[in-house]
């Protein structure tokens, strides 16, 4: 097969599209589908006859060779971008013609959320089910643009969105890790996996990519006309407000990093659904400490 554009860049073309329906000033969208105010998950599961429970894909056909891909989400009340997201990566990985499994990790309750602990819950409970030789750790907002950027791992973790279109399709700053990264197990445990400690916005991606020096790796990118990412707008999200204590425990990683991450995460599963589209797990975190 030769590699093709996704079609995600549609919905977004030339035209404003606001998708989070509280925002005053959003555009009436007229035409083509989907709507972005009246797409449904029935709809998504319409499209995607060969999704089976959990959102799994079990690449039938090439199951023997195909990769083992899941995909880790971290999410709390974003129901609305959750559903473009799906839209978009199950057609994306099943052209890509992997074995995979879309994991959304909810954290439970009203405190600061933790993106970076979530992750650790969603490597923990998606290699209980089965044994993944690679992990995708994305962002809820962000749509890959281009098949080429394919969901498998790398020699080293791979840092997928390097071309974001808030950022002008480029890294903001050399050692940027945010988004969407790529791990093997055996990554993940060189690095201790990620923090738990980041309570809130910011610096929890540098931790990670300091992480992975510290475990003696390299970063592995796309090239940047290939790892492009349409980020779905929103505003700061109420209870994950910015971490004012990023930048002190930013300059601890070096010391920290071995006491913290995934020999030391703790929580508690509320729930565990497989669903038509994704395994949802819904986790309490517990609090700041
Ligand atoms: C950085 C944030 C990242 C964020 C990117 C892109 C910090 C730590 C202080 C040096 N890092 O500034 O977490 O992903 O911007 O928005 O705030």
């Amino acid at each position: 097969r030769s590699p093709t554009k996704t079609q995600s860049a549609g919905l977004f073309q030339s035209r404003t599209v606001c998708l989070s329906s509280s925002l005053p000033g959003d555009k009436v969208v007229r035409s083509t589908s989907p709507s972005p105010l009246a797409l449904t998950l029935a709809e998504v599961e319409r499209k995607n006859p060969l999704v089976v429970r959990g959102g799994r894909y079990p690449a039938a056909q090439t199951a023997r060779l195909a990769t083992r891909t899941a995909v880790i989400i971290p999410h709390r009340s974003r129901e609305h971008h959750l559903k473009f997201l799906l839209y978009y990566l199950h057609p994306f990985l099943q052209r890509q013609q992997l074995n995979y499994a879309i994991y959304i990790i909810h954290q439970a309750g009203n405190y600061t959320f933790n993106r970076a602990k979530l992750m650790n819950v969603g490597f923990r409970e998606a290699m209980r089910e089965e044994e993944w030789e690679c992990l995708f750790f994305h962002d809820v907002d962000l749509i890959p643009e281009d098949d080429r950027n394919t969901y498998t791992c790398d020699a080293h973790p791979k840092h997928a969105a390097i071309a974001m279109d808030k950022f002008g399709y480029k890294l903001p700053y050399k050692s940027y890790f945010g988004g969407v990264s790529a791990l093997t197990p055996r990554h993940y445990l060189k690095m201790n996996g990620f923090p738990n400690n980041y309570w809130g916005w910011g610096g929890e991606d540098d931790d990670i990519g300091i992480r992975v020096s510290l475990g003696g790796m390299l970063i592995a990118r796309p090239a940047l006309n290939v790892g492009r990412y349409k980020m779905i707008k929103h505003k700061l999200d109420r209870g994950n407000e910015i971490n004012p204590r990023r930048f002190n425990m930013l300059a601890k990683t070096r010391q920290s990093w071995k006491q913290d991450g995934m020999n030391t995460v703790q929580y508690k599963i509320v729930r565990r659904e497989h669903l038509p589209l994704y395994t949802n797990i819904t986790v309490d975190i517990g609090t700041e400490t």
